[in-house]
């Protein structure tokens, strides 16, 4: 298979490349050029993708479930197994560094193909007795065509993670990438073809926020899954609603991270590093917030900024390159405000871009002169920010900042600051470091989040189910739980005995 960038990227309409007319340009965020010209899908072309669907759908739910896991099982073996060339294409497409893609995204996708052909075919519905040799049992009927909407961070992740749950309980999938990363949902077309998925099942239409809203109002869409910005996710809902379709939502947040006084210190910096600065801050669940207990504020912070300080921006393709450049410019200057804002509401910056500049740790070979974002106006890249005496009103512990902005809160007992993390309409991640293993439980019970994780941070297993409280979304990714947002319960009722006359 040919992983070479098309000059102009086509649509993938059922198993085919379609190149339309209407065409827009996708620039690398680390040079700031463009990668490829970008086919725009028209009415017509939606028109096409979902009739295909509809038709393919049909075929594809009276496979068995076996059959539908072997076409899964195939594709994540071609993902393993090409996962350098689709971690490149990621990285030039998202600006993220290659030791992350290679680590994680192709893997993750792979991970999740393989549990839900697992799961679909160990799953068992309900069989309900009931009074006279009567009975009744449910069936997971799938929903028909269903529409995948992805964002800019994890591209590939994302459409794998909508379509494996989808394709195994039998539905079709249509996806539509971030116009900001369109590439590589295009070369998972590919992918599934030559693992044998029946033609139609899996279209991808690229486009901006007007393809998706053509796509959400498709009759025949039956199903909207979104990851996404919390306004957008209104917008989708509020078209839903008119024809009644499922939606699920992952969207953003504005976690809270709590380390108590007796945590393992050097555990919780780990953690507080992965949890603001991987993949450039440019994650939905980071921790954001974070409450460090008072007495240990000092040193914590000293240990956080030896470490952040190492951190090595760099050519996203670089292998020892662990900071990249933001997705583009209004991005950067969107996570500048908020750094500005914040430094005049009160907050300090105890690691900014002063510390950066001169460290020759950060300077790619070849550019030994460039000092990230000071200069250069093209240049997408933001070192890593440290914010501490930040207080819960001020603009940047309300709001997401998406960008590798660490903010510092600091609190002196337990139930003040589980009434303080709870205070937000975001709810989608938190996490907790104590070795007391009480309060463990009892403060990650009443955090008002969608996924909490004790001892760690933003570790998502395909095994465990992943989604948000309150504004950060609705439904579940993963796990026994994305199973149900692909299919609707339809119970059967058998009739045992005769029937009384009613009157
Ligand atoms: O999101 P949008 P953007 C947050 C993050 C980021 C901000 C904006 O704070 O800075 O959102 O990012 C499609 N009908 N997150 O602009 O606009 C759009 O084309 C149908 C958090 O990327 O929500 C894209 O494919 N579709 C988040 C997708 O929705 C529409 C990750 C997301 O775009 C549409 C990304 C419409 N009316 C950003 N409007 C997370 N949960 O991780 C837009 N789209």
């Amino acid at each position: 298979m040919d992983f070479t960038i098309p000059e102009v990227l086509p649509l993938w309409i059922a198993g085919t490349p379609v190149t339309s007319s209407d065409r827009f340009t996708n620039n690398n965020p680390y040079t700031n050029e463009s990668l490829c010209q970008v086919s725009i899908a028209s009415s017509e072309e939606i028109e096409q993708a979902v009739a295909k669907a509809v038709d393919a759908q049909k075929k594809w739910a009276q496979f068995s479930a076996k059959q539908r896991a072997e076409v899964l099982i195939k594709t994540s073996q071609l993902l393993r197994k090409h996962n350098d060339e689709l971690a490149k294409i990621e990285s030039l497409d998202s600006g993220r560094v290659i030791n992350e893609t290679q680590a994680v995204d192709i893997i993750s996708g792979a991970d999740c193909l393989d549990y839900f052909a697992a799961l679909i075919q160990t799953h068992s519905t309900r069989f309900v007795e009931l009074p006279n040799d009567t009975f009744a049992y449910t069936l997971q009927q799938p929903l028909g065509v269903c529409l995948g909407i992805g964002a800019w961070n994890y591209p590939l992740q994302i459409a794998c993670w909508k379509a494996a749950p989808a394709l195994a309980s039998g539905n079709a999938v249509i996806f539509k990438p971030s116009e900001m990363t369109p590439i590589s949902a295009y070369f998972l077309g590919l992918i599934f073809k030559e693992a044998g998925l029946p033609d139609g099942l899996f279209s991808v239409l690229q486009g901006d926020g007007l393809v998706g809203a053509n796509l959400v109002n498709h009759p025949q869409i039956r199903k909207v899954s979104l990851t996404g910005s919390i306004p957008t996710g209104k917008k989708i809902y509020e078209a839903c609603a008119k024809n009644m379709k499922k939606i699920s939502f992952e969207l953003g947040g504005k976690s809270p991270l709590i380390i108590f006084s007796d945590c393992d210190l050097k555990s919780a910096v780990h953690a507080a590093m992965a949890a603001n600065f991987y993949s450039q801050g440019e994650i939905c669940s980071n921790g954001t917030r974070m409450f460090v207990h008072e007495s240990i504020k000092q040193d914590f912070e000293q240990e956080f900024v030896r470490l952040s300080k190492q951190l090595r921006m760099g050519n996203p393709l670089d292998p020892t390159s662990q900071v990249g450049p933001l997705i583009n410019s209004q991005q950067k200057e969107k996570v500048l405000n908020y750094i500005e804002l914040a430094k005049q509401q009160g907050a300090k910056e105890i690691l900014g871009w002063s510390d950066f500049k001169n460290h020759p740790e950060n300077q790619s070979e070849g550019q030994t002169d460039r000092s990230f974002g000071l200069t250069n106006e093209n240049d997408n890249f933001l070192p890593p920010v440290i914010l501490t005496d930040c207080e819960d009103h001020m603009t940047h512990c309300q709001e997401e900042i998406f960008g590798p902005v660490a903010s510092l809160l600091s609190f002196k007992s337990e139930d003040e600051v589980i009434q303080r993390a709870n205070n937000t309409e975001f709810g989608l991640a938190g996490g907790v470091f104590t070795k007391d293993i009480q309060r463990a439980h009892r403060v990650a019970k009443q955090l008002e989040v969608g996924i909490c994780w004790i001892n760690n941070y933003n570790i998502t297993p395909i095994e465990v189910p992943f989604g948000g409280a309150k504004q950060s979304g609705i439904g579940s990714e993963n796990g026994h739980e994305a199973l149900k947002e692909y299919t609707r319960t339809q119970t059967v009722y058998v009739e045992g005995g005769e029937v009384d006359f009613p009157f």
